[in-house]
């Protein structure tokens, strides 16, 4: 009887707390490549608590590790994906300092390697604390005035060569805007 009473003790102090969770709404990103008229499946971005939800779905890559990073303006319109311009960072640091295991500072925009299927797909999902969907203190904004990329290049990361891990080419490109 008393863990009866308990249980319904329980349920009513939890109906009576409203939940902490606010509507969560997700923005969906056209995924092009290679080149800036094929479609290689769409990248989607949830604003969380405290970073940013990123989900990638892609087709058409080569099977094995590719390096995925947030490039800095929202600009997918040329073949090489060159106009979406370098890694998103730390505008207070002079230049970009890249690599997930770099000692020295980790470019904002930096994201773990995403993996290919032997059919040429990647689906992932990946939390990126330094980054926001608008403006929010401590965390790169990827909506800024010019916007960004989330770029997938030819090869991995390794993480630590500069400037861009030894990723090699761009081979797919979202413009966040
Ligand atoms: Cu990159």
């Amino acid at each position: 009887m008393t863990r009866m009473i308990w249980a319904i003790t329980v349920g009513l102090f939890a109906s009576a707390v409203p939940a902490q969770a606010q509507p969560v709404s997700t923005s969906k990103f056209l995924l092009v490549g290679p080149g800036p008229s094929a479609q290689a499946g769409r990248v989607e971005l949830t604003q969380a608590p405290h970073g940013l939800l990123v989900r990638i779905e892609a087709s058409g890559l080569t099977p094995g590790w590719h390096a995925a990073h947030f490039h800095s303006v929202a600009d997918c319109s040329d073949a090489g994906f060159k106009a979406s311009g370098g890694h998103v960072h730390d505008m207070a640091a002079a230049a970009s300092v890249h690599g997930l295991l770099n000692p020295d500072e980790t470019d904002l925009g930096d994201l773990p390697n995403i993996y290919a299927g032997a059919d040429g797909r990647a689906n992932a999902e990946i939390f990126a604390p330094a980054l926001s969907l608008g403006a929010v203190t401590g965390r790169a904004n990827l909506l800024d005035s010019d916007g960004s990329a989330l770029v997938i290049h030819a090869s991995a990361d390794d993480h630590q060569s500069q400037p861009i891990g030894g990723a090699g080419a761009r081979v797919a490109c979202a413009a966040i805007r």
